[in-house]
């Protein structure tokens, strides 16, 4: 089973979910930078008000700041981690590449979760998180296909992408995960 990960996908798609479930059974540090994020909004802190402010409007925080969380992260990781919600544009994946080089763990498999809009949009409004209004919906679903869908390309150029359909049950879409990584 390949340890070093990242999951993609559009806004929804169920990245974090698979990563909770995928990290508890294989025992891989879940680093979700949207996690991170709210966290550090309900610590109150200035960058936390500060990353707030941009979330709620569906738009991507500033690359300094997830990159500062990041790296601190995963020089605390031994033993696989999971990427969720990160890299999302080119700047970060580019600086991912160099820490990663840093660090002597390179990325061995990129998990895109697949899905069209209308299930994504259904199904965020269900969870009714501070971001997903239907407005901020459309900004994030439109940030995602501007800035993120790059990636797709370029880890596919890579070799290390696995493509999975994100429209079904939980459990299989998590059973395709794990087969694609060869569980
Ligand atoms: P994220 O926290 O990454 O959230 P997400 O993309 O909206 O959701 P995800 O794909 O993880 O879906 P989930 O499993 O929750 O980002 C939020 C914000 O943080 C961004 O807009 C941005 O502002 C900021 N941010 C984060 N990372 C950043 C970065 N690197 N750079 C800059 N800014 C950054 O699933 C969604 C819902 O669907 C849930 O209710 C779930 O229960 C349900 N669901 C999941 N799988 C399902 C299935 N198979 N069937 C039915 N329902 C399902």
């Amino acid at each position: 089973m390949k340890k070093k990960l990242l999951f993609l996908g559009p806004p929804g798609a169920g990245k974090g979910t698979q990563a909770n479930l995928f990290c508890n059974k294989y025992g891989l540090s879940h680093l979700s930078t949207g996690d991170l994020l709210r966290d550090e909004v309900s610590s109150g802190s200035v960058l936390g008000l500060k990353a707030a402010e941009i979330m709620n409007k569906g738009e991507l925080v500033s690359d300094e700041l997830v990159l500062s969380i990041v790296e601190g992260r995963l020089l605390n990781t031994n033993d696989g981690w999971l990427l969720d919600g990160f890299p999302r544009n080119v700047n970060q994946a580019n600086s991912l590449k160099i820490l990663l080089e840093k660090i002597n763990q390179p990325l061995e498999r990129v998990v895109l979760i697949k899905i069209a809009d209308d299930y994504l949009i259904k199904r965020l409004l269900g969870r009714g998180r501070q971001d997903d209004n239907e407005q901020v919906i459309a900004n994030r679903l439109q940030i995602y296909r501007e800035k993120t869908s790059p990636l797709i390309d370029l880890y596919n150029k890579q070799g290390i992408l696995e493509e999975i359909e994100g429209n079904a049950d939980i459990d299989v879409v998590f059973s395709s995960i794990e087969k694609a990584l060869g569980g």
